[in-house]
C-alpha cells in the first residue's frame, strides 16, 4: 500500500511540474520583448535546496531510535567514537558548505545589468582550505590506526585467556565450531572436505572429538572472544552490527581477531526498551540469492551461564560422526580429489577406499557421457537400480545431490541444470523408464507452506525434465513437505538434508 502511495506521489509531483513548466512557456509568450526576471526561479531553486537540506536533518533526528543502539562490545565503543567524530566534523561542513551554496544560487543568479567578478586565483585561500582538512583528516586517520593496532593487539601480543569460536561462512550459511572442554579446536584439513564433512576436520586429530557445532552464537559477556573467520565458496562478512564488528569471510585466508562483549542479550533488552531485542549476526557482503538468508541469532551471556551453555553441548563427533562412521555411513575421504593425494591424508588408517575416490563417469548408450557426478551420486545409484533386478518399491527413493534451489522458493540455481541433463540422458538411455519425483522441506516454517513449496519444487524439476526432452507421461511429481525426513531437524546441516528432491523409480 504504501510502495503504491509512494509511487502515485511521485506521478502526482511529475504532472505538477511538467504543468508548471508548461504555464510558464505561455507566460513567457505573453511577455515577448519585456525583461526577462529570472530571480523567482532562483528564489524556487534556493528554497528546495534548503527544503531538503532541512527535510534530511528532521528525518534523522525523527528516525533517531532506529539506529543502533549503544555498542555492545569494548572495541565497538571506540569504533562508535570514531563514527561520531567523523560523522560530526563532516556533518557541520557539510551542513555549512550546502547552506552557502544553495544561498549563492539565489544571490548571484542572473541579472541583465550585472557583469560578473573575475577571481582567477588566491593562494592564502588555497592553502586554507588544503592545510586544515589534511590536519584533520591526519588526526581522523591516525587514531583509527591506532585503534586497529590495539583491536589486533599488535603492541600486547595474543591475548591469552580466550573463547575461541571458529565461524565459517558459505552460500547460504554460518557454521559455528565452539572447540568443546579441551579448549582446543580439532584440526582441518581441505583434502578431507567432502559432502559429510564440509569443513574437513581431522577426525583423528583427539582435540576435534570434543568440538560442538552450535546453531546460535553464544558469547560470554566481559570476556574476549577470539573468532577465526574463513569461508567455503565466496567472500562472505562476519558483521555483528550491535558490537560495530565486521570481517571478511575470505575462502582460503583464515581471517581472525579478537573482541569483548560487554552487554549481555538480557541488558541489551533493557537499554533498547524492547523486550523482544536480540543481537543478530549477519553476512555484509552480496555473496549470492539466498544472501538474506545468512543470519544467526547471537545470544550474549553472564560468564558462569554461558560455562553452562558450554557444557550442555553435545560433542559434533560423539553424537553424529562416530555413529555415522560405525555404521559405515560417514564417507571419510574426499570424493573430488585425486587419488594420489586422498591417500595420504589419512595415511595408516584404514579408512580410505580407493574406489570411492574418482568421481562416476559412465558413457549412456545414446553417447552422453555424465558430467560432474558423484560416486555414490543419484546418477550412479539410479543406473545401478535400473540396471539391476531389484523389484520396483515405493519406498526406495534417490536424492538429487546437486540441486540447489532459491531460498523459500521453487526457484531453481542455474548450477542445478547440470545433474538435471545427466538425469534427463539417463532417463533416454532408458526409454522404458518412468519416475515419480518427491518434494520434502525442512520443519521450519508453517507445515502448509512447507507443504506448497514442496510440491511446487517437485514440478518444477517436472518441468525441468520435460524441457530437456523427457515426455511428461514418464513423469510424476508430488510434494511431501515436512513429511518422511532423512536427517535430525535440529541442526543446520540435518535440515539441509531434509530439504530435498527425491527420485523413485516406477517402472523399468
Ligand atoms: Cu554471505
Amino acid at each position: 500500500m504504501s510502495i503504491l502511495l509512494g509511487i502515485l506521489t511521485i506521478i502526482l509531483l511529475y504532472i505538477v511540474v511538467v504543468q508548471i513548466g508548461k504555464a510558464s512557456d505561455l507566460i513567457k509568450e505573453l511577455k515577448v520583448g519585456e525583461q526577462e526576471d529570472h530571480s523567482k526561479g532562483a528564489l524556487f531553486l534556493s528554497l528546495i535546496g534548503f527544503g531538503i537540506l532541512i527535510y534530511s536533518i528532521l528525518s534523522s533526528y525523527f528516525y533517531k531510535d532506529m539506529i543502533l543502539p549503544k555498542p555492545a562490545s569494548q572495541e565497538g565503543v571506540w569504533i562508535q567514537q570514531l563514527i561520531t567524530v567523523t560523522l560530526v566534523i563532516t556533518g557541520v561542513v557539510f551542513v555549512i558548505t550546502q547552506a552557502i551554496l544553495f544561498w549563492f544560487v539565489y544571490k548571484y543568479h542572473y541579472k541583465s545589468d550585472r557583469k560578473a567578478y573575475f577571481y582567477p586565483h588566491n593562494n592564502t585561500l588555497e592553502v586554507v582550505w588544503t592545510v586544515i582538512p589534511a590536519i584533520v583528516l591526519t588526526v581522523l586517520i591516525g587514531v583509527g590506526i591506532w585503534r586497529w593496532y590495539t583491536i589486533f593487539n599488535v603492541f600486547k601480543g595474543r591475548p591469552r585467556d580466550v573463547v575461541e569460536v571458529e565461524v565459517t561462512g558459505k552460500q547460504f550459511a554460518w557454521i559455528l565450531r565452539y572447540p568443546g572442554k579441551d579448549g582446543k579446536l580439532g584440526k582441518r584439513d581441505f583434502t578431507l572436505v567432502n559432502g559429510d564433512n564440509e569443513l574437513g576436520i581431522d577426525w583423528n586429530d583427539p582435540a576435534s572429538h570434543d568440538d560442538f557445532i552450535a546453531d546460535e552464537l553464544v558469547l560470554p559477556k566481559g570476556k574476549t572472544v577470539y573468532a577465526n573467520i574463513g569461508a567455503l565458496d565466496v567472500i562472505h562478512d562476519f558483521f555483528l552490527p550491535q558490537m560495530r564488528i565486521m570481517m571478511d569471510a575470505v575462502p582460503g585466508v583464515p581471517t581472525s581477531f579478537w573482541f569483548k562483549p560487554t552487554i549481555t542479550s538480557a541488558e541489551m533488552k533493557v537499554i533498547t526498551k524492547n523486550p523482544n531485542y536480540e543481537y543478530v549476526l549477519a553476512c555484509n557482503k552480496l555473496c549470492g540469492s539466498g544472501h538474506y538468508n545468512m543470519q544467526k541469532k547471537v545470544r550474549v551471556l553472564e560468564l558462569p551461564e554461558y560455562q553452562k551453555w558450554s557444557d550442555e553441548q553435545k560433542s559434533y563427533y560423539q553424537t553424529v560422526v562416530k555413529p555415522a562412521m560405525d555404521e559405515g555411513t560417514y564417507k571419510v575421504n574426499s570424493s573430488s580429489i585425486p587419488q594420489e593425494s586422498a591417500g595420504k591424508v589419512t595415511e595408516g588408517e584404514p579408512t580410505v577406499s580407493s574406489e570411492n575416490t574418482a568421481g562416476f563417469n559412465q558413457k549412456l548408450s545414446n553417447g552422453f557421457e555424465l558430467e560432474g557426478a558423484k560416486a555414490a551420486g543419484v546418477e550412479e545409484k539410479i543406473i545401478e537400480f535400473i540396471k539391476s533386478d531389484k523389484a520396483i518399491s515405493k519406498d526406495l527413493w534417490f536424492s538429487f545431490d546437486r540441486l540447489l534451489f532459491e531460498n523459500g522458493k521453487a526457484t531453481l540455481i542455474p548450477s542445478s541444470q547440470e545433474q538435471l541433463k545427466n538425469v534427463a540422458e539417463i532417463l533416454k538411455a532408458f526409454p522404458s523408464v518412468e519416475i515419480k519425483l518427491g518434494g520434502y522441506t525442512d520443519n521450519v516454517g508453517k507445515p502448509e507452506s512447507n507443504q506448497k513449496l514442496s510440491a511446487d519444487r517437485a514440478s518444477m524439476v517436472m518441468n525441468e525434465l520435460v524441457k530437456l526432452g523427457i515426455a511428461s507421461s514418464r513423469l510424476k511429481s508430488e510434494g511431501y513437505g515436512e513429511q518422511y525426513p532423512i536427517a535430525s531437524n535440529t541442526t543446520d546441516a540435518g535440515r539441509q538434508q531434509n530439504r530435498r528432491i527425491d527420485i523413485r523409480v516406477t517402472k523399468k
